[in-house]
């Protein structure tokens, strides 16, 4: 019997993807070019079959899901990223700003829920600095010492740290005394100049954003990375994004996964651009799943993508789905996703996974095994 890549080559592909198709099977790199040309030539079926055989030869059927909410402290921001729905100034009806206070009520709340994950990113407050961050961290471990602290995209980071007048250096090394364990992958956006340049020209660069997160990994800070893809981008643009990460993984390997966010458009002033459609979604899990080869995991974030879309992306090359989020995030629902309270339980999640076939893995935020639910005896009540 034949496998699904097995009859892929024996098709004998046109347009030169045979020898990408090859390449990929023997484990070898890609190209710019050749990535460039999946996106442009591959079909939908043979990118999913590649993609898929990769996903299983890293992780079998495996699929990844932690426990975790997000806080975000406010969406007062000194930047207008024009794809952004949730930014807001001092003053207007809709700007929050929680105390700190607030903050650890809602950590308290987690108390006795095993959590073990915070994610904490908002707008870049102009009167917030890196001690009053750095504070609220260590007091959040004194009300969960066993969490951990995922926080503060590269963006809050280069100003907080500007503003603490310290080298980026010393600035992660004083969060990470404060409790910091890990950084999202937010403020990656797009890193080509020209096309960052016309969607969020204020914020800090590609470099400042790779320099960053390159020196929170020789910090011994592990970290996330994003793309913010759909939009006015073209292929050779996300291309060049991934080459970038792909080189900084070689360098430090301390990437732990990669979130493709796909532009969602209502509430922003790039709404006339629209939405991408699911095809160009599973097309681009594919091709992040071939080119990043050095990227141990690939996330679909369910609040994002949706919940069929998040089913989907199992079969391309996803294996990674985010947690139970808990209605902690407001960054989706204000761009106009359909699910305006993003939360699943547990058996949610493993119910998920399992539909399509997958084995659900609970999972810490480095991807340390706490729990295989494919076990029907192991489906707790919550
Ligand atoms: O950087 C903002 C994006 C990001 C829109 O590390 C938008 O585990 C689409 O980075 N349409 C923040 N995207 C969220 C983020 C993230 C999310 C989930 C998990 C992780 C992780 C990180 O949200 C921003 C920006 O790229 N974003 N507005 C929008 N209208
Ligand atoms: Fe501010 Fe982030 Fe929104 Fe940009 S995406 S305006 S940095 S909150």
């Amino acid at each position: 019997m034949y496998s699904n890549i097995e009859l892929v080559l024996k098709n004998n592909l046109g347009n030169g993807l045979q020898k990408i198709a090859e390449k990929i099977i023997e484990g070898k790199r890609i190209s710019d070019e050749e990535g460039l040309l999946l996106f442009e030539k591959g079909e939908l079926g043979l990118l999913g079959a590649l993609a898929n055989l990769v996903r299983e030869r890293k992780h079998g059927d495996k699929t990844y899901f932690n426990r975790n909410f997000h806080i975000e402290p406010t969406n007062i921001c000194i930047y207008n990223c024009k794809f952004c729905s949730y930014v807001r100034k001092t003053g207007d009806e809709d700007a929050w700003e929680y105390s700190l206070d607030q903050i650890l009520g809602k950590v308290s709340s987690y108390k006795d829920k095993n959590v073990t994950e915070v994610h904490i990113v908002g707008g870049v407050h102009p009167r917030r600095d890196l001690h009053y961050y750095g504070n609220m961290i260590t007091q959040i471990k004194k009300i969960i010492p066993s969490i951990h602290v995922k926080a503060f995209t590269a963006i809050e980071l280069d100003f907080m740290i500007k503003k603490a007048h310290v080298s980026i250096k010393e600035g992660l090394m004083m969060l990470k005394e404060y409790g910091l364990d890990s950084i999202p992958g937010g403020g990656a956006e797009i890193f080509d100049q020209e096309i960052r340049s016309q969607v969020c020209d204020e914020k800090s660069s590609a470099d400042m954003w790779l320099n960053i997160h390159r020196e929170a990994h020789l910090a011994g800070i592990p970290s996330n990375a994003t793309i913010l893809y759909g939009h006015i981008e073209k292929y050779k643009h996300r291309i060049d994004h991934m080459r970038r990460l792909r080189e900084l993984q070689d360098e430090t390997g301390m990437f732990n996964t990669y979130i493709p966010l796909k532009f969602r458009k209502e509430n922003n002033k790039l709404s006339h651009i629209g939405e991408v459609t699911t095809i160009e979604d599973l097309k681009n899990y594919a091709v992040s799943r071939l080119f990043l080869d050095n990227f141990d995991h690939l996330k679909a974030y369910w609040p994002m993508i949706g919940k069929q879309t998040t089913q989907l992306s199992l079969s391309f090359g996803v294996d990674d789905v985010d947690g139970t989020i808990d209605d902690s995030t407001k960054i989706y629902s204000m761009a106009g996703v359909e699910d305006k309270s993003p939360t699943m339980s547990i058996n949610e999640l493993a119910d998920l996974i399992m539909e399509v076939n997958r084995i659900p893995i609970e999972r810490g935020t480095l991807y340390n095994v706490i729990r295989d639910y494919s076990q029907p005896e192991q489906i707790e009540q919550n």
